[in-house]
């Protein structure tokens, strides 16, 4: 995605916000919410258009495009100045707490004169909100859980926007004359779902060259510390980046090393100790001698360790030490072996690019077949009807055949209501060729009736794959409480897929529960969710999800010819 198209997308929610937090008109603030969605996710970077070009985009209309063409001139926006101006910014950061709404926040300030987190966690402690209307128990303990879920994901970020910063950093410095080799290391290369820093590893007999060239890169806003191997600095993003430069014989070895993880290379300094070998950042060498074994590549490191090469969204000490000692490691399923996307939305509900667009860009990524599933009518703010539905179908049906080898399916993402039930009955169902059924309300019912609403929805003949199962936001909504186990048992002998939602925000489920789910047999499908063309490449996110759960090609449903999709479906329906 183009950085201009996010800027400006930030721009205008942090205007709706605004507006909402002010007061003031909340149609008005929607329409800046659908608008910033809608840059976004654009597919031309928006500051190479002029106000003709802008209002061809999606949900903006005049008065917004001037304003972004206002912006590339000058720089900011009148109307957002004038807003940031009446309320302190720490105001809005407080609306980033799960549950704490605009309304809430504004009165927080004006009542108490709370405009930030731990002023907020003060007052609570002290009892501060104590009478204030609208904060009463159970209020106060929402507020508190969600500051924690806040907390926990603290100053680390999530995977996508270390890996734009990342391959940004990358590509400059492997352009850099003398530079053998650069790539990232750390929790990215392992694609964990957030980042705490960056680790950049490159290899070159000139590494002030390459220091010098970090220190002085536009995204970058500090030098933390600046050394002969290493140079930390902070990017405008506000995230650290730690870069080390070693010589090219000594690649193989840093490579393992700052890859991590830490359990991990915990392990294979033991193994290398019972071998009378010591293992470093610079090589694989012999104890008593000190001579040097090898440290050119990875694979030579771990080979002569005695385990085969092992990929990084395994190095985390759950197993993998063992199963390669055994030859068991599994064969990872790879962005290769994906051969289309099972749950995807276009304008007819809240995405922001139609039909046509999404599946011609389907179509251009290579994919074997592509399923298109708009939300259904019980997420009533989708203005979803029967009618609309069919409407589509029968475009999609028209569309059949017009590229090439892509095969289109036509779904729905339904919703699983309080009582496991979905919007339609079977015979509407059976006309889909796919159903995704999500949990998008009453997230926080007790635990025996949320597994049972999953159950529910598992036993339903026509539900295929279940959406983002524990409707968690990372930093922002906890996931779900249930009886997980009991929905992995009975997705396997269902034939209920279950999803790996690709979405940064989400990557639902994750890497933990994935390998648990996958020991009763489950099967998954990686899908993007994506509400426009340029999330179709949010897809590597559940690929490394999903190799991080230790799953195979064969686990994923998405990976099948059609004809196996298709059979399994059909989810034993006759
Ligand atoms: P992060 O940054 O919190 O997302 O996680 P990592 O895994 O990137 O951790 P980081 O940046 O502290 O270190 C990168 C890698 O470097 C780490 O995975 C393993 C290696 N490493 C760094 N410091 C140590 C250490 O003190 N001992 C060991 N064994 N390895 C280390
Ligand atoms: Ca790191
Ligand atoms: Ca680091
Ligand atoms: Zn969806």
């Amino acid at each position: 995605m183009a950085r201009p198209n996010d800027e400006v997308g930030a721009l205008l929610q942090e205007y709706a916000d605004l507006v909402a937090i002010t007061g003031g008109d909340a149609y008005r603030a929607r329409v800046y919410e659908k608008a910033a969605r809608s840059v976004a996710g654009y597919h031309a970077d928006v500051s190479t258009l002029d106000a003709a070009g802008l209002r061809r985009i999606p949900n903006v209309g005049t008065s917004i495009a001037d304003k972004i063409v206002a912006y590339f001139r000058t720089g900011h926006i009148d109307v957002v100045e004038e807003l940031r101006a009446k309320i302190p910014a720490g105001v809005r950061e407080l609306t980033a707490i799960p549950t704490l709404g605009p309304r809430k926040a504004m009165v927080l300030y004006d009542k108490r004169g709370i405009s930030s987190v731990p002023e907020l966690l003060a007052a609570l402690d002290a009892g501060k909100l104590t009478g204030l209307k609208g904060f009463g128990p159970k209020t106060e303990e929402n507020l508190r859980h969600g500051i924690e879920l806040l907390q926990q994901i603290g100053s680390r970020v999530h995977i996508n926007v270390a890996m734009e910063v990342a391959e940004g950093i990358v590509a400059e410095l492997s352009a850099v004359t003398g530079c053998d080799r650069c790539t990232y290391a750390g929790s990215l290369r392992r694609m964990r779902e957030t980042i705490g820093d960056i680790d950049i590893l490159a290899a070159s007999r000139h590494p002030q060259r390459l220091m010098e060239t970090l220190t002085h890169l536009d995204a970058v806003s500090e030098v933390i510390a600046h050394g002969e191997t290493k140079t930390s600095v902070r990017t405008t993003h506000g995230m650290q980046v730690d870069l080390r430069v070693v010589r090219p014989e000594a690649w193989g070895a840093a490579l393992q090393y700052f890859t991590g993880s830490k359990p991990h290379n915990v392990r294979t300094r033991e193994i290398a100790v019972r071998q009378k070998l010591k293992l470093s950042e610079y090589g694989l060498f012999e104890v008593g001698s000190g001579k040097l074994i090898v440290s050119k590549s990875e694979d030579e490191v771990y080979a002569r360790l005695g385990l085969p090469w092992i990929p990084p969204p395994l190095r985390e000490d759950r197993g993998e030490i063992e199963a390669a000692l055994a030859g068991e490691l599994p064969t990872l399923v790879t962005q290769r072996d994906i051969r289309g996307d099972l749950h995807t939305h276009t304008n007819l509900t809240d995405g922001v690019a139609s039909l046509g667009e999404m599946v011609a860009a389907a179509a251009a990524r290579g994919y074997s077949y592509y399923a298109i599933t708009d939300h259904a009518p019980n997420l009533s703010m989708q203005r979803m009807t029967d009618e609309k539905m069919l409407a589509q179908r029968a475009e999609v049906r028209a569309l059949e055949g017009r590229y090439g080898k892509l095969r289109l399916l036509h779904g729905t993402e339904l919703n699983i209501d309080p009582d496991g039930e979905v919007d339609w009955g079977p015979e509407f169902l059976a006309g889909f060729d796919i159903c995704v059924a999500s949990v998008h309300s009453h997230f926080t019912q007790s635990r025996d009736e949320m597994t049972k609403r999953l159950l529910r929805a598992c036993e339903n003949p026509y539900v295929n794959i279940i959406g983002h199962p524990t409707g968690r936001l990372i930093g922002q909504r906890p996931p779900v409480e249930a009886d997980l186990d009991a929905v992995f048992k009975a997705c396997a002998r269902t034939g209920t897929a279950l999803e790996v939602n690709a979405f940064p925000d989400r990557l639902d489920l994750n890497d933990e529960c994935v390998l648990r789910a996958k020991r009763y047999g489950v099967k998954f499908a990686i899908d993007t969710d994506a509400h426009a063309v340029a999330h179709l490449d949010m897809l590597r996110y559940g690929i490394g999800t999903a190799q991080r759960g230790w799953l195979t090609r064969d686990d994923v449903i998405n990976t099948w010819p059609l004809r196996r999709l298709k059979a399994f479906l059909r989810k034993g329906r006759s």
